[in-house]
């Protein structure tokens, strides 16, 4: 009696986690991206200045189909704005953008439309401005300032930008640019010391976002901005943070710059877009991203319940192990949870230091969502990953490696998953 007893209940604990096992999130509807500008790491090498140059053109749509055959599903590409007469390198474009830079993009445009991925599907183009030297509003350094330069300049940028792009489609039907940024890692807010963070981002928020955001309406483009997460662990892990003026994020130190300035959007009726993007640079210490970017995202999901989340920015580490480390948090934060919906890596020169030599291709398998029970991500679901299971057996709490369902707890949920996809 006991044992046929014992046996059932066996039966009933596996019949449940067969239909209960994981969300339902299909890794195939992840969208995995890239930040790309340039045909190398190295800031010589932005192209899209330099996109009516034959040999430039054809390495950018190769790099562009080898993207895309690897599983790559968008493509974010920032126009930085600086001149005239700022040194014209490879990364600075003209303010307001010339004649020839706008056929650039229109080309460049053109050709993303036309590139399809593995599965057949045409990539979705993102492109943002940055706002550099002459066309840095922070500071408006040139020909007046604000309001005699940097305003009819950059009204006039959106108006070409818009009239160039605004019209083109995918052999699908779809726009070949989706979406537009006018800005990222826009902040609202003061350093410590109380200077401001990013001055006249306030301005730039009320008079030439809302410009811009008509523009793009005008051709039915989505328009954005976005925001930025970043810090160390010891500030996104604190659990004692406390924000006085903003009480809403205590225990949520990654919001520390997007709440306030969605908080400014919202008071000055600036439309915040539906999906809230940001740039995702946190810093592991001893706690591993999985811990780091759970709690980014539970942060998120506690105050902005209603939202989905798009990665408009996060690393690319040199180090392999670090690089699948992180890709993999998002990945399965998303299989698990439904959010972030997209992410894009940013790979450059700046990161780690300004020394690194990245190959081609990227590599963005690390980025895909890997085999559930793949749990030291290795690419393969194995004994390693039985002994990290059952050594985490039992264990409760937020991004424990072996919770696989996310349910946080490491159970025999967990080892079904992971038994039923052993060698895979
Ligand atoms: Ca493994
Ligand atoms: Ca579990």
């Amino acid at each position: 009696m006991k044992k046929i007893t014992i046996f059932f209940i066996a039966f009933l604990f596996l019949f449940i986690s067969v239909c209960t096992v994981r969300a339902s999130y299909n890794s195939a509807d992840y969208r995995v991206g890239v930040d790309y500008y340039s045909t190398s790491y190295s800031e010589a090498d932005v192209f899209i200045g330099q996109y009516n140059q034959p040999a430039v053109r054809t390495l950018v749509l190769s790099q562009l189909q080898d993207m895309a055959n690897a599983g790559v599903k968008a493509i974010k590409t920032p126009i930085w704005l600086t001149g005239p007469g700022q040194g014209q390198t490879n990364l600075n474009r003209n303010f307001p953008l010339s004649t020839q830079e706008l056929e650039n993009i229109s080309q460049y445009a053109t050709d993303v439309s036309l590139i399809r991925g593995k599965d057949g599907n045409y990539l979705d183009l993102y492109l943002g401005f940055g706002w550099l030297n002459c066309a840095d509003y922070h500071y408006a350094p040139c020909g007046g300032g604000w309001d005699s330069y940097i305003v009819p300049n950059a009204e006039k940028t959106f108006d070409d930008f818009f009239a160039t792009i605004g019209n083109l489609t995918r052999p699908d039907g779809k726009k070949a640019v989706s979406l537009a940024y006018a800005e990222g890692e826009v902040i609202i807010g003061n350093w410590d010391s109380g200077a401001v963070i990013k001055p006249n981002t306030d301005k730039f928020l009320t008079i030439l976002y809302p410009y811009f955001i008509s523009d793009a309406n005008k051709y039915g483009i989505t328009p954005s901005i976005y925001f930025i997460i970043q810090g160390p662990e010891s500030k996104i892990l604190n659990n004692s943070y406390k924000n006085t003026a903003y009480p809403a994020i205590n225990n949520h130190a990654s919001l520390d710059y997007i709440y306030p300035t969605t908080e400014f959007m919202r008071k000055n009726n600036i439309p915040i877009p539906t999906r809230l993007d940001m740039s995702i640079y946190v810093d592991a210490s001893s706690s591993g991203y999985t811990t780091l970017i759970n709690r980014v995202m539970d942060d998120l999901k506690a105050v902005y319940p209603n939202n989905d989340i798009g990665v408009a920015e996060t690393y690319y580490f040199q180090d392999p192990v670090m690089r699948r480390q992180m890709g993999q948090a998002f990945a399965n934060r998303f299989l698990t949870q439904g959010e972030p919906k997209e992410i894009f890596f940013w790979p450059g020169a700046d990161i780690n230091g300004g020394s690194a030599v990245f190959q081609w291709p990227y590599d963005i398998a690390s980025y895909l969502p890997a085999t559930p029970g793949d749990l030291n991500v290795d690419g393969k679901v194995d004994i390693n990953d039985y002994s990290i299971l059952m050594g985490n057996f039992g264990k409760t709490g937020t991004g424990v490696v072996g919770d696989i369902d996310a349910n946080g707890k490491v159970d025999v949920f967990d080892y079904n998953i992971l038994v039923g996809n052993f060698g895979k």
